[in-house]
């Protein structure tokens, strides 16, 4: 059984547990506290020495980087329709998936750490960058959003969740664009059980 450890405020983690959920895959959750600096422990590092979340554990492998281990839990769970085999197809979907993490999650990241959780830290340059990024992704998103009912065709796909972890997270904020084709994905990706079990998880702990 796969082990995921994850935080319920890191959108990278969301998007894992969002398709693990979706899809029925059997796992546990192991909450790592970054607030304890638990990421920092001999034993954490031991999974993943870049210190982050997530890592998938599943025997000999720990796997990082979200997106990474998004494709291998398709790869090795026959779920073609999250990842699809044709080539054209995938390659889109790694392309969206690459810009969601060089440009979407640096731009939320940037945005909504040093917003909501640096404190003393905050860097109100990274915030201001972050926001004239993300100003020029929304277009982007907006106009292949308005071709297709998902970034990639008439099925969702992990690019899709990997986009959607990023924009709950900029809700946190409310700097979630609200175009209309934006809009009207977000909410039906919202409405997926994966996701609702993913934002659930961030919603307990909010109030927790
Ligand atoms: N590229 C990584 C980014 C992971 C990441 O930035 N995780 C954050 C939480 S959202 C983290 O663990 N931060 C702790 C730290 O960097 O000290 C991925 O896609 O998994």
């Amino acid at each position: 059984m796969y082990t995921l450890h994850m935080n319920p405020f890191s959108f990278f983690s969301r998007r894992v547990v969002a398709l693990l959920a979706q899809c029925d895959v059997p796992h546990e959750l192991q909450v790592v506290n970054l607030m304890a600096g638990e990421h920092r422990s001999d034993a954490f590092l031991a999974l993943n020495p870049n210190g982050q979340v997530p890592v998938l554990v599943d025997g000999d492998l720990a796997l990082a980087e979200s997106n990474a281990i998004l494709r291998h839990l398709c790869n090795s769970n026959a779920l073609g329709e999250w990842y699809p085999a044709e080539p054209d197809v995938r390659a889109k979907v790694d392309q969206w998936l690459d810009w969601t993490q060089v440009r979407l999650s640096a731009a939320t990241s940037s945005i909504v750490f040093n917003t909501l959780f640096a404190g003393d830290r905050a860097d109100d340059a990274a915030i201001a960058k972050g926001k004239e990024l993300l100003a020029t992704l929304t277009p982007i998103l907006e106009a292949a959003l308005s071709r297709s009912a998902y970034v990639v065709g008439q099925a969702p796909t992990i690019a899709d969740l990997a986009i959607f972890s990023c924009y709950s997270q900029l809700a946190l904020v409310q700097m979630r664009p609200d175009t209309p084709s934006i809009s009207r994905w977000y909410d039906d990706i919202a409405a997926l059980k994966g996701v609702v079990r993913a934002e659930g998880l961030m919603a307990d702990a909010m109030a927790a």
